[in-house]
Parts: structure tokens; C-alpha cells; sequence
């Protein structure tokens, strides 16, 4: 109470920004940023005022729960494609510790490193294919390859026939997170789909018709109770499922960006085998470098100040993670690819968010972030240790204003032999 006057939060002053999001895509906030010298300004988007935030700060700031709340930030285009509706992003206080609390009991150290095999497994019993294949597109063989290891470890039966209708349907809800038009409408029918699919499944393990392993995702959803008895309702615990199951498939894309981060920097093949940090060293710089989850959403839960701006109640705010992953102030030479920046590195909440920043159980920060990281070393491995193999010439460009973000080809490989 110092009686000064709220300062206000530099506003772009278009009418509405949300085409200039689409068209910027993962520079959007950190150019104006750079552009107003600050990290805050506000403008707006889906012609609703926004106020975006990136840095340190900003971070910590965000990830309090007594100052932000998730009900109803999420755009509704988002949840009809990448989230669906019901779920764990959207929900606040003890529901949303309740739900977290589930997932983060699928994710002790032993059922991360079983992950971890049946994915390294799964990639052995390819190999043959590959070498006969000639040339191999590893974003979609990647993101195969994970949608069997990930169903084996849920608990979801999986016949043959179906892997590529389901890693489609997958890989279409991620794709589509952010689009408009037809990349949209077909990111829906996934998530129709997808849902119908899983639920069915939840349906038959309550009657008794599929019984999936204890401690498996799909049982553990389909059989959680709520401190009052009640079972989740079905189409929730479908969505829940569909949240091991779609991100996990995500992960193809960090295994992209992994193989081209090799390409592109190939003194690291040599120093990544037989030296487990190294190779944590260059998971971490993958996931802070290459673009992926550009910005996070909240609303304002009661009016406060911060910094000398006023946060009115109800006002949605976007978390630039991408910004934050390349902040100048942060990370010295933020758009050089060096993993050596990690060694020694003592760990920050809010500072290395590719995935969320703060708490996992408390907060939003991805329940994910351990099979992310263990399946990442999985594939680096592979990559440097398994196999050689040639990258012939094609467009390996990764378009910022594309979210999310690939390689222009899905990366692609020939020649492949085996090495060990
Ligand atoms: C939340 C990124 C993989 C499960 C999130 C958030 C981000 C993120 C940015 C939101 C953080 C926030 O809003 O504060 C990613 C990326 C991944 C990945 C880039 C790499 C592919 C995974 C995996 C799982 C997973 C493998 C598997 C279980 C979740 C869940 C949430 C979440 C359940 C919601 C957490 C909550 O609302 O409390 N993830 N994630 N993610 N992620 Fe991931
Ligand atoms: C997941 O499947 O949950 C994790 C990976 C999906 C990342 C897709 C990000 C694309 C753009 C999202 C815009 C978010 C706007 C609030």
C-alpha cells in the first residue's frame, strides 16, 4: 500500500492477435517481449484480453495456485482436440491433487525403467524391418513403436490390425492441438474416436470382461474410487487413459529432435555411449532447446498485483514456455544447441519448463516428465549405440511458426545396419 499508481502492462494494441499467434507460433510472445523490453505485456486473443508472461518470475509466479486457477483456460478447441474435456488440466485444488495423485502413483522408478524396456524391446524386434526397408521415416516408425510399448504397459490390448489406425488417431490429437481448418476437424474425429475406444475398454474391465494387470493404467482408471466410493464416470476415465497414452506417443517427437540433434551435432555420438551425463546432458538440452509445448494457459483466480500490474480476476494468462526455455537472462547463448550447460547444473523448478514448471503434485507441471526423459535415453541409445545409418539429403527445416513443431521431412533415415 504505497499509494502508487498501478503501472500499466504494455498492450499491443491490435484488436485481436490470435492470426499473428498462428502466423509467429513459438516466437510470438518472446518478439514482443524482446520488442517492448519486458517480460509481460498483454493483447489480445480469441478476442479475449490476455496477459502473457515468460522468465523466471513469471514462472513461479504462474505455478501459484492461490493466484491462478485452470477451470475454463484451456481453449475450447484445444480440449475438443488434445485434451478432451473432464480431465486433470482443467481441474483445481484438492480434485486436481486427488486426480494428479493417480497418475503420479503409475510413475515409480520400477514402472518408468518397464516403460523404458518395452520400448527398447520393441525397437530391437524392428530392426530386421529396418535394415530391409531401405529407408525409414522415423517420426511415424517412432511414434508405432511407442503406441505398442506405451498399450502394453497401460494394460490396453492391442490387435495387429489396429496399431495404425490408434497411432493415427494419437498423433492426429497432438497435430491438431493448435490448428485451424481441416487439421482441426480431423484432430476431433480422433478424439471421438479415441475416447469411444478406451471407454469401451474401461467398460468391459468393470464388468468383469478384460482384466488388465493390477497396477496398469487402464485398471488402475477404470477401478480408482473417490473418497466418497464413487467410481470415475466412464467418459472421464477415458480421457485420463487417453492422457498416458497421446503424450506418450508425443514423445516420438523428442526422439525427432533427438536424432536431429545428432545430425546436426555429431561430436556427441562419440561422447554420449558408456556416459550415462553426457547423455542426460543431451536429453535436457533437447528438451530445452527444440520447440514442442509453446505456452500454458491460466486464469487469474482473485484479483492481485505483481511487480507494480494489476491481475484482475478472470483474465487469462499464457506461460511462454518455449520463451522461458530460450530467456537470454537464463540460459547465455540460449539459441546455441550445448549440452555442457547442464553439467553441474543444480536444477530449477522454473527455469528448464518444456513440460511445466513447479510442483507435480500440487501443480500442472507434466506427470509425464520421468517416461519422457527415461524413454529419450532409451532412443539416444539406440540411436549412438544400436545402429548406424545414413541421413540423405531432405528438408530437415523445423518451422517456428508450425506448432507443434517437426522436422519438415519426419526425419529420415537409410542404410540402416545393426552394431551391437
Ligand atoms: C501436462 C508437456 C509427455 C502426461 C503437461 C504440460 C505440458 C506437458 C507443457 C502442461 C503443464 C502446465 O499446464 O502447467 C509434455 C511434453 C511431453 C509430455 C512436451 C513430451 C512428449 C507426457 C507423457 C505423459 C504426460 C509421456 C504420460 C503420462 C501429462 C499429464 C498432464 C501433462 C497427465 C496434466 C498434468 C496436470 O494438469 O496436472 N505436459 N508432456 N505428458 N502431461 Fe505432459
Ligand atoms: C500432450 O499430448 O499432452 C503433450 C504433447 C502435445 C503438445 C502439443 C502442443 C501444441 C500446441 C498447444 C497449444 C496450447 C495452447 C494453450
Amino acid at each position: 500500500a504505497t499509494g502508487d499508481p498501478m503501472a500499466t502492462i504494455p498492450t499491443d494494441r491490435s484488436p485481436d492477435s490470435t492470426l499473428a499467434f498462428l502466423r509467429a507460433g513459438y516466437r510470438f510472445i518472446g518478439q514482443r517481449c524482446d520488442r517492448y523490453g519486458t517480460d509481460i505485456f498483454q493483447t489480445r486473443l480469441l478476442l479475449e484480453p490476455t496477459i502473457c508472461l515468460r522468465g523466471r518470475a513469471a514462472a513461479e509466479l504462474f505455478y501459484d495456485a492461490d493466484r491462478f486457477a485452470r477451470e475454463g483456460a484451456m481453449p475450447a478447441r484445444g480440449q475438443r482436440t488434445l485434451t478432451g474435456r473432464g480431465g486433470v488440466q482443467g481441474l483445481d485444488g484438492d480434485a486436481h491433487r486427488d486426480r494428479k495423485a493417480i497418475y503420479l502413483s503409475l510413475m515409480t522408478p520400477t514402472a518408468v525403467r518397464r516403460l523404458g524396456q518395452l520400448f527398447t524391446d520393441e525397437w530391437q524386434a524392428r530392426l530386421p524391418a529396418w535394415e530391409l526397408a531401405g529407408t525409414v521415416t522415423l517420426h511415424t516408425e517412432v511414434a508405432s513403436m511407442l503406441t505398442r510399448a506405451v498399450c502394453a504397459w497401460a494394460g490396453v490390448p492391442l490387435a495387429g490390425g489396429e496399431l495404425d489406425r490408434r497411432t493415427a488417431d494419437l498423433l492426429a490429437m497432438i497435430a491438431s492441438a493448435a490448428a485451424i481448418g481441416p487439421r482441426h476437424w480431423r484432430g476431433r474425429l480422433s478424439r471421438h474416436r479415441g475416447e469411444y475406444w478406451v471407454g469401451d475398454l474401461v467398460g468391459q474391465v468393470r464388468t468383469g470382461s478384460l482384466s488388465p494387470p493390477g497396477g496398469t493404467a487402464l485398471r488402475v482408471f477404470a477401478e480408482h474410487r473417490d473418497g466418497d466410493g464413487h467410481l470415475l464416470p466412464r467418459r472421464i476415465a477415458a480421457v485420463e487413459l487417453l492422457n498416458v497414452l497421446r503424450p506418450t506417443v508425443a514423445v516420438a517427437r523428442f526422439v525427432v529432435f533427438t536424432a536431429l540433434a545428432l545430425h546436426d551435432h555429431p561430436a556427441w555420438r562419440q561422447r554420449v555411449p558408456g556416459d550415462a551425463d553426457a547423455a542426460g546432458q543431451f536429453v535436457q538440452e533437447v528438451r530445452r532447446y527444440y520447440p514442442f509445448f509453446p505456452v500454458t494457459a491460466a486464469r487469474v483466480r482473485r484479483d492481485f498485483d505483481w511487480q507494480g500490474y494489476h491481475f484482475p480476476r478472470g483474465r487469462r494468462v499464457l506461460l511462454d514456455l518455449y520463451g522461458t526455455d530460450h530467456h537470454p537472462e537464463l540460459w547465455p547463448e540460449p539459441e546455441r544447441f550445448r549440452p555442457e550447460r547442464f553439467a553441474g547444473w543444480p536444477g530449477d523448478p522454473y527455469t528448464l519448463i518444456p513440460q511445466g514448471g513447479g510442483d507435480h503434485l500440487h501443480g500442472h507441471r507434466c506427470a509425464g516428465e520421468w517416461i519422457t526423459i527415461e524413454l529419450m535415453k532409451r532412443a539416444l541409445a539406440v540411436l549412438t549405440e544400436f545402429i548406424r545409418y545414413d541421413v540423405p539429403p531432405q528438408d530437415l527445416a523445423v518451422d517456428l511458426s508450425r506448432m507443434p513443431a517437426l522436422p519438415a521431412s519426419g526425419f529420415v533415415i537409410t542404410a540402416v545396419r545393426r552394431t551391437g
